[in-house]
């Protein structure tokens, strides 16, 4: 059995990631047809995905009745849920043979967590390191959008939850955190998310079936 692929769909509030997601679903489903063999598709998000990560997804999303969550704990609480995913659901799935999709990863960590809390680069690599030692995505996909778009998209949806009530300057810096990390890593391909919705899908499509060779 050959080892799975794990593929993440990364990006700001409102970027699209759940389109983005049926998006990689068909193109794999298109290689699944032209190879004729079934490929295993496997969704995860993150926070969450186990009993354990979902309620810890609770606890970060939730207001705590006033109590404040520490920048800290909070992101010991992500990469408490994280450690969970990655070994009870996505590694035995990869192992298996599956396509795992993510709805966000360890990038967004470094993002909002690194770069919106201002967590210096050693701190965050050496949690990381720790943590998740070399396991990483083979894939991401990140959905570049200005924040005000993405908010305005996320605020139709109805309330905004803890993170999104964040001010827009910190939107800002988990942007610009991203463009570096894209610019500087070729598993990361931009797309650019403001544009309409079916010249995004065009373009995921695109990047898809270069990166799946069919
Ligand atoms: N977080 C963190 O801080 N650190 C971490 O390590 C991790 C996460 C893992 C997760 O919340 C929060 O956790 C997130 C980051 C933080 N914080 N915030 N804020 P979530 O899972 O509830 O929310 P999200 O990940 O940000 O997802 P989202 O808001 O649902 O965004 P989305 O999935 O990208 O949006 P969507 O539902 O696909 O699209 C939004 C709307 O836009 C929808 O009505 C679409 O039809 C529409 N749309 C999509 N594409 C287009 C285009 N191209 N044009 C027009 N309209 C469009």
């Amino acid at each position: 059995m050959t080892q799975g692929k794990f593929i993440v769909v990364e990006g700001l509030e409102g970027a699209g990631k759940s389109n983005a997601q049926a998006q990689i679903v068909k193109a794999i489903e298109a290689l699944s047809l032209i190879k004729g063999q079934q490929i295993e598709i496997v969704q995860t998000r993150e926070p969450g995905g186990t009993p354990l990560a979902e309620k810890l997804r609770a606890i970060f999303k939730a207001e705590l009745n006033g109590e404040v969550l520490t920048h800290k704990a909070e992101l010991l609480v992500l990469y408490a849920a994280r450690i969970q995913l990655v070994e009870n659901i996505i590694k035995p799935a990869l192992a298996r043979g599956a396509f795992v999709i993510g709805d966000r990863h360890d990038l967004s960590s470094q993002a909002y967590q690194g770069a919106g809390r201002g967590f210096d680069t050693t701190f965050m690599n050496t949690l990381k390191t720790l943590v998740l030692e070399d396991f990483k995505p083979d894939l991401t996909l990140y959905l570049d959008i200005p924040p005000e778009i993405g908010l305005a998209r996320a605020r139709n949806r109805g309330q905004l939850d803890r993170i999104e009530q964040e001010a827009m300057s910190f939107f800002e810096r988990v942007r610009a955190a991203y463009l570096g990390f894209a610019k500087n890593d070729k598993s990361i391909k931009t797309i650019d998310a403001s544009l309409p919705i079916e010249t995004v899908n065009d373009e995921i499509q695109s990047v898809m079936r270069t990166w799946l060779a069919y």
